[in-house]
């Protein structure tokens, strides 16, 4: 594959129904009125963004009964099975495909169409959750906790949730997804974790080793010799809640301002990064101040990710 990619292709989502906070749907919007495109197109680089902010909303079927625990199953899997379209789309043209979520169960479908085109890259998490529940582990039923169990092929088999999701094929290998930033992690998901090897970094190894340690001990993992396209899904709940308050699952004891920062650096420092996803930002949390902060410091990690930051 191409290293540095010129286009960003933006796809954004508007979309909540993975979880029961709204507002999160206003969250591209809001990093767009900020000026993340220009702020993009400023450091050199051609921006495709792919379709309008409306058609999320449009697609909730009048009718979505829960399937087993699963809330808003119907919709959130025809809102994944769009997006994975845009970002094939993107990455089929050699773009870096940028979400902009929206809550985290649409990286179903930004994985599902990175890997269509990338079928050996890594995936770098960046969440205070592992968000790997499956239709039975799922305590909350909200399918924002649960995209990785359906990208893995970890859920249940033969179950009403399968029939729905049918068209996520499993997608990702349990040795090429690497998480930074854990400290709220269910129970099966712990049991998850360990069953399948999946390499952890939670906020108590970023304490032990530094930030430094942690990113290249993740990356060595993944991606040994920096030569496989990574796809970094950031949730930006994986900041400390005094760094990014407004968002709907905030957990005490979270990355700094610049522990998230370093992150996106050394990320693009690796000049390996086909996708990522900025998801979980919500506009409608919190006081203006704390809307504008939370902003501010998403579009602040994807310049970073893009390389501005580099000298
Ligand atoms: B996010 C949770 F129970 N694990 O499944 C669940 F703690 O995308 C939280 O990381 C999920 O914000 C958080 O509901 C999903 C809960
Ligand atoms: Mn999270
Ligand atoms: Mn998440
Ligand atoms: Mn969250």
């Amino acid at each position: 594959f191409l290293k540095n990619a010129q286009t960003i292709g933006i796809t954004c989502v508007p979309f909540s129904g993975g979880q029961p906070k709204g507002g999160v749907d206003d969250g591209p919007v809001e990093m767009i009125r900020f000026g993340l495109v220009d702020q993009i197109e400023g450091m050199g680089y051609q921006v495709d963004i792919s379709e309008g902010m409306d058609k999320y909303r449009t697609m909730q079927p009048a009718s979505d009964p829960a399937v087993g625990k699963l809330k808003n199953a119907r919709y959130v899997s025809m809102a994944a099975r769009r997006v994975s379209e845009q970002v094939r789309a993107h990455c089929a043209k050699g773009s870096l495909a940028l979400t902009l979520g929206g809550d985290h169960s649409i990286a179903m479908g930004t994985l599902a169409g990175s890997t269509a085109v990338y079928p050996d890259l890594c995936v770098l998490w960046i969440d205070a959750h592992a968000d790997i529940n499956t239709p039975a582990t799922t305590d909350s039923g909200n399918l924002h906790g649960c995209p990785l169990s359906f990208l893995l092929g970890l859920c249940e088999p033969d179950t009403p949730a399968t029939q729905v999701f049918d068209w996520i094929k499993p997608c990702i290998r349990a040795d090429s997804l690497v998480y930074i930033g854990l400290r709220d992690v269910d129970s099966g998901e712990k049991a998850l974790l360990r069953k399948h090897g999946i390499k952890a970094f939670s906020m108590h190894d970023v304490d032990r080793h530094g930030i430094g340690r942690v990113v290249e001990m993740a990356l060595d993992h993944v991606n040994k010799d920096r030569s496989r396209p990574v796809h970094m899904s950031f949730d930006v709940d994986a900041l400390d809640p005094s760094v990014a308050p407004a968002t709907g699952t905030p957990v005490r004891g979270g990355l700094t301002f610049r522990e998230g920062h370093y992150i996106c650096e050394a990320v693009a420092e690796t000049g390996c990064l086909v996708a990522m996803d900025l998801v979980e930002v919500n506009p409608a949390l919190g006081d203006p101040e704390s809307l504008r902060q939370t902003v501010a410091v998403g579009c602040s990690l994807v310049r970073c990710s893009l390389g501005e930051t580099l000298l």
